[in-house]
């Protein structure tokens, strides 16, 4: 497995789950310091994208992209896949659209994640899924042209009412057609601790239904600080993702606590142990 930090380019997420937060620059530096592969960037949007920088400094630090987040589009804009006025939906396939062809350029995966809406009120369920499945359709297509996966994140109760375990997803997923058209779970291990009874059985049960369905993890620990600052027991989750063949990135989406570098070392430290053991 390959190792990933996040590195958050939002202003208005300053507070958010995200290990650096100080540009771009700064992010690379302080991942290649620590020894990770990857970075996965949040960005504002795609045309605020660092688009500049980014391929001197990725060459420079040796680092690739391990994907790219979408939540800007509704922590700024408030849109969404299952929004009920469905020019807010055009706008949020947009949004998402421009990243993933940015994230395309990278090699790398958008992330669906805040971006998925929720069943408001005033939203029925049904049709809110029904929502969801037609747009993660559209943007997974997309994702192909550029021989991407598109990564659906399953949030917990208090982010979404839409799809909170990942057996739920894996279904929607498989009874919509969707794994086919190329997309795959993102495997939150915070959220996971939230909706889960067994994260390591849930990973073997999704495995289960569709091989290979797993495309990212987010590697957190129960408290969502690096791995190893919780209750998590991360050795049980890593040998499941081991024999579920996973070989994807383990990507850090913490807070940066006590600090940025310390939760970078920590969760290097994780997946070190991980290995060896
Ligand atoms: C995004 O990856 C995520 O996990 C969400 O909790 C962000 O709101
Ligand atoms: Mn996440």
């Amino acid at each position: 497995m390959k190792s990933a930090i996040t590195i958050c380019l939002v202003p208005e997420a300053q507070q958010g789950p995200f290990v650096f937060h100080d540009g771009i620059d700064a992010g690379c530096r302080a991942a290649a310091r620590a020894g990770f592969d990857a970075v996965e960037i949040f960005p504002s949007s795609a045309e605020e994208f660092p688009a500049s920088e980014l391929p001197s400094l990725l060459k420079n630090h040796s680092l690739g992209v391990a994907a790219v987040g979408t939540g800007a589009g509704w922590l700024k804009h408030r849109l969404s896949l299952t929004s009920r006025d469905c020019d807010k939906r055009a706008q949020a396939i947009q949004f998402i659209s421009a990243l993933i062809d940015t994230a395309g350029e990278y090699n790398a995966p958008a992330i669906i994640g805040s971006m998925q809406g929720q069943n408001t009120d005033t939203t029925k369920r049904a049709e809110a899924l029904q929502h969801l499945a037609e747009g993660l359709g559209t943007l997974a297509d997309r994702a192909q042209t550029h021989g991407q996966v598109l990564l659906y994140e399953p949030l917990n109760r208090y982010e979404t009412n839409l799809l909170n375990t990942q057996e739920a997803a894996a279904h929607f997923l498989i009874d919509n057609n969707l794994v086919q058209r190329g997309v795959r779970l993102l495997c939150d291990l915070f959220h996971m601790n939230i909706e889960e009874s067994s994260v390591p059985e849930t990973i073997r049960r999704i495995s289960t239904i569709h091989p290979g369905i797993i495309g990212h993890v987010h590697w957190a620990d129960s408290n969502r600080r690096a791995m190893g600052f919780g209750h998590t027991n991360s050795q049980s989750i890593y040998k499941s993702l081991v024999n579920a063949g996973y070989k994807q990135y383990l990507a850090a989406e913490v807070f940066p606590l006590p600090s940025a570098v310390d939760a970078a070392n920590q969760t290097i430290q994780s997946i070190r142990t991980c290995e060896s053991s």
